[in-house]
């Protein structure tokens, strides 16, 4: 018979390894749409109980944390300048009835008067971001120019009697010159301790997003963090050679006590 002790003893070698615990990556993130402007803020908060419990962790577990709040700031345009000028010119045309390869030339007078108007917006927005001591800006820096351009006729006369004489046109021209610093916003934070045990005491991350200055939307908030997970004994095979040496000494053992 092989004695008990010893099955116990090559057992207990299976299972040499003690409990480990192992880093788990996870992300938890909201979508929302919160418009702040200067002086404005938001409380804001991030639960990721359920994510935990569908990984049979508790929020005791998280180990670290990083925060990324991300936002847009639309071009907000003042007028800061507007202005009339009067342009004229005139253009030789071809008319389209050219008979017997004899073209003509005519002459049309142009009577434009160009609007002009400065949109403006010289404000880098600044977005602030605070989760328990720890906090972080971000300003919309991007600057953006363009110019929009539409016209209307308002009439058209021929200066004389015939086609043949030209036209005199009158136009309206809307010139618009936009100017901005607008542009997306991203603020990212690592937890620092009293964010992390607000996290750890409840799983929810309290954080506030606060405009320092302009305007923009608050659009996602994203929690990335780290959870310990508690790996169960790992399985550690005996060395054949070791196996052996304990079956050996269990069959001499057993030799033995037949002998006696
Ligand atoms: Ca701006
Ligand atoms: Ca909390």
């Amino acid at each position: 018979m092989v004695s008990k002790k010893f099955l116990v003893g090559i057992a207990a070698l299976f299972c040499a390894a003690s409990v480990q615990a192992a880093a788990m990556p996870l992300s938890s993130a909201l979508s929302l749409d919160q418009y702040l402007t200067t002086g404005q803020s938001r409380n804001l908060q991030i639960d990721v109980n359920s994510l935990l419990a569908g990984k049979g962790l508790a929020s005791s577990s998280i180990s670290s944390g990083v925060l990324t709040v991300s936002g847009f700031s639309s071009a907000d345009f003042d007028i800061t300048g507007s202005s009339v000028t009067n342009v004229n010119y005139s253009e030789d045309r071809v008319t389209t009835d050219c008979n017997k390869g004899q073209c003509k030339v005519v002459n049309d007078n142009f009577h434009v008067k160009q609007f002009n108007t400065n949109y403006s917006d010289s404000i880098a927005d600044q977005m602030k971001v605070t989760a328990g001591g720890a906090s972080g800006t971000d300003s919309a820096e991007d600057h953006n120019a363009f110019n929009s351009d539409s016209g209307k006729i308002e009439d058209t006369k021929k200066k004389t009697g015939s086609e043949n004489g030209g036209y005199n046109r009158w136009y309206n021209q809307f010139i618009s010159h936009y100017d901005s610093l607008s542009g997306d916003l991203v603020v990212q934070l690592n937890l620092d301790s009293l964010a992390l045990n607000d996290l750890l005491v409840d799983g929810i991350l309290n954080l506030s997003v606060n405009s320092v200055l302009g305007q923009f939307n608050v659009t996602d908030v994203r929690l990335d963090f780290e959870a310990q997970e508690a790996v169960p004994p790992a399985q550690v095979p005996v060395p054949t050679s070791l196996l052996l040496t304990g079956l050996g000494l269990a069959a001499l053992a057993t030799t033995r006590r037949r002998k006696a």
